[in-house]
């Protein structure tokens, strides 16, 4: 779809639900309120629903107030699915009651591995955000941005850029980074958030998961990390996730995978590559998708079984 057409699909819409994937991150985040700010523009109502943690860090930019979790169908004419182009990819509450819609719009970056039937598609998998994507259509209708949503924007772009480190990176991001310290998002702010606020809780389960991992012949560095051990030091999933790409920065490893526990004995892996390795293929052959170089799926089972799983799929690479 053009941003024309989208215009038009928002215009002739009177209520809008928004939603991202499951286990949201910055870039989703920035997409979900990059979109709802697109619609409000365009004349529609639109609603953002979500259930982030609330001790997420995500909200220390985010506005939380804005973020609705109970969702009918029956008060909305059109979705807009961001950051995803999967039902399964929604969270669970959702799944069922977003396809008796039968409006909807996806927007998103990544490759499509099955396209869900029904639904109209923006998808660009050469921009290295979802948030990026919402920023040019807000550009090509030359809405104007507030500082706000300037700053959400690009709160999305440095997540899933890694602050303009991951191979993603390229020259329409930046110009995306100009355009929004045009329209004046704080980027200090972000960075405050993202980069300076790491709690000694974090530090120490940072030292422990590089006293667990374990390194397979081909340098395919994985660790398994169970609600029980957070437990211990105080922490939490969210605290986990902030520390796969330092786990990527060794140079030794060509392979990062990173289990943590989401519910009893269900595990999010989650999958970072460099050296010339690629991730999307395995995590899709274990039934998860994702980038090259940055791609998840799920395990079952117990800290042992998940860690033996991992030793298995190490041999894919
Ligand atoms: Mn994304």
């Amino acid at each position: 779809m053009t941003s024309k057409e989208i215009k038009k699909l928002i215009t002739s819409a009177k209520n809008v639900a928004i939603f991202g994937h499951q286990n949201p991150d910055l870039d989703c985040f920035g997409a979900l309120f990059g979109a709802k700010y697109l619609c409000e523009k365009l004349g529609a109502k639109a609603t953002i629903f979500s259930n982030p943690p609330k001790n997420s860090f995500l909200l220390n930019i985010f506005d939380g107030k804005e973020i609705e979790s109970e969702f009918f169908s029956e008060n909305f004419d059109l979705v807009i699915i961001l950051d995803c182009n999967l039902f399964s990819r929604l969270e669970e509450k959702y799944r069922e009651e977003v396809k008796k819609i039968n409006n909807i719009l996806v927007i998103d970056h990544h490759p499509q591995v099955e396209v869900e039937n029904g639904c109209k598609f923006l998808i660009d998998k050469n921009k290295s955000s979802a948030s990026l994507i919402i920023l040019e259509i807000l550009n090509e209708l030359k809405i104007p941005l507030t500082k706000e949503v300037a700053t959400y924007i690009y709160a999305g772009v440095v997540g899933d850029t890694g602050r303009f480190l991951h191979t993603n990176t390229d020259v329409a991001t930046f110009e995306g980074a100009i355009a929004l310290l045009k329209s004046g998002a704080d980027i200090q702010k972000v960075y405050d958030v993202v980069y300076r606020s790491k709690t000694l809780t974090q530090i120490k389960i940072r030292d422990y998961l590089f006293s667990i991992y374990k390194l397979s012949p081909k340098n395919v560095c994985y660790l398994v990390i169970s609600k029980k051990m957070l437990e211990k030091v105080g922490g939490s999933v969210e605290d986990v996730k902030l520390f796969i790409d330092d786990l990527n920065q060794i140079k030794e490893f060509n392979v990062v995978m990173m289990a943590y526990e989401i519910e009893n004995e269900n595990y999010k892996v989650s999958c970072r590559s460099k050296n010339g390795y690629e991730v999307a293929g395995v995590a899709v052959r274990h039934g998860g998708g994702g980038h090259k170089m940055a791609a998840g799926f799920s395990l079952k089972g117990s800290v042992k079984q998940v860690e033996k799983a991992l030793e298995k799929i190490s041999e894919e690479f």
